[in-house]
């Protein structure tokens, strides 16, 4: 048994700024308050020194010892995961190509009784963190290798522009890159209704009116992003460290698994999970991925 096992959530997380367990409490209210309105305005909110400073060097060593596990690919996408070779207008922000040099750990090579792993299963943080979305209750992915996953972006590597296709994400930086790896993002640059393709080209040419926002993050903070909406990057890494970032995906509905082609591209791999719910899955918009 791990010795962390026998740690209780209020000694998890910094209880004293963020009471969890007590959705009644004051400061509980103020800090949801405070999220649901940055969540509405600009889709993006952060939660500081989420995780209690004491354990913070436990977290980075946790998730550092797990990052020999991820996937490694680099892969050309575009910012929608779409076919890059699909037959897309000329001047349709799709034709934009990029390096992902970002690589994942996956759900079923993360112990459950890591700090990560209890955070994310656990009851009160989710209905914390529904509460900060302003929705009834989250539902943890079905998915065995895409629900929880360890981000990991080592030197000279990127996570290129992109849009997320899960609505609600959920993360925590655990280990800072020593120069660069900075998370960037252009709020609300789309909605369910209307995929403004001039402005995300011009994001992605640099030529567009619109400047990303960078967000300072430190490990141990805690992030909430509706990524579906707006266009969001690692910048390159730089130094001789790699960036790790814990990636807590829930759902409005119970049962979502990711396809079979996405999960292979991510994981490099897929399980009998994948293949069973291949054609069975509903979608909310019919945005392109
Ligand atoms: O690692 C991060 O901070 C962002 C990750 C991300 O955008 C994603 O996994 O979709
Ligand atoms: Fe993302």
């Amino acid at each position: 048994m791990s010795t962390l096992q026998a740690i209780t959530l209020d000694q998890v997380v910094d209880t004293d700024n963020y009471p969890l367990s007590d959705p009644g409490h004051t400061e509980t209210r103020a800090v949801v308050a405070r999220a649901r309105r940055e969540l509405a305005e600009v889709g993006c909110t952060v939660l500081p020194d989420f995780i209690r400073p004491s354990l913070q060097e436990v977290l980075r060593q946790e998730c550092a010892a797990l990052a020999p596990d991820a996937y490694f690919d680099v892969e050309t996408v575009n910012v929608y995961n779409i076919d890059v070779d699909a037959d897309l207008p000329d001047d349709h922000p799709g034709r934009r190509t990029f390096e992902r040099g970002n690589a994942f750990v996956a759900r079923d090579r993360i112990p459950s009784d890591t700090l990560i792993g209890r955070l994310y299963a656990h009851e009160s943080f989710q209905r914390f963190v529904a509460d900060c979305f302003g929705l009834p209750r989250l539902y943890e992915l079905a998915d065995p290798l895409s629900g929880l996953v360890l981000n990991v972006v080592r030197p000279g590597m990127e996570h290129p522009w992109h849009f997320d296709t899960n609505e609600y994400t959920v993360s925590m930086l655990t280990q800072e890159a020593r120069e660069g790896g900075s998370f960037e993002y252009c709020p609300n640059i789309r909605s369910a209704e209307d995929e403004r393709f001039d402005d995300v080209r011009g994001v992605l040419d640099g030529t567009g009116a619109r400047q990303p926002e960078r967000l300072p993050l430190r490990p141990g903070d805690l992030q909430l992003f509706k990524g579906r909406y707006s266009l969001h990057r690692v910048s390159p890494v730089r130094g001789d460290r790699a960036r790790h970032s814990a990636i807590f995906a829930y759902s409005e509905r119970p049962g979502v698994i990711g396809s079979v082609s996405r999960t292979r591209q991510l994981f490099g791999r897929v399980l009998p999970e994948h293949l069973a719910a291949e054609g069975r899955a509903v979608r909310g918009d019919q945005l392109l991925d």
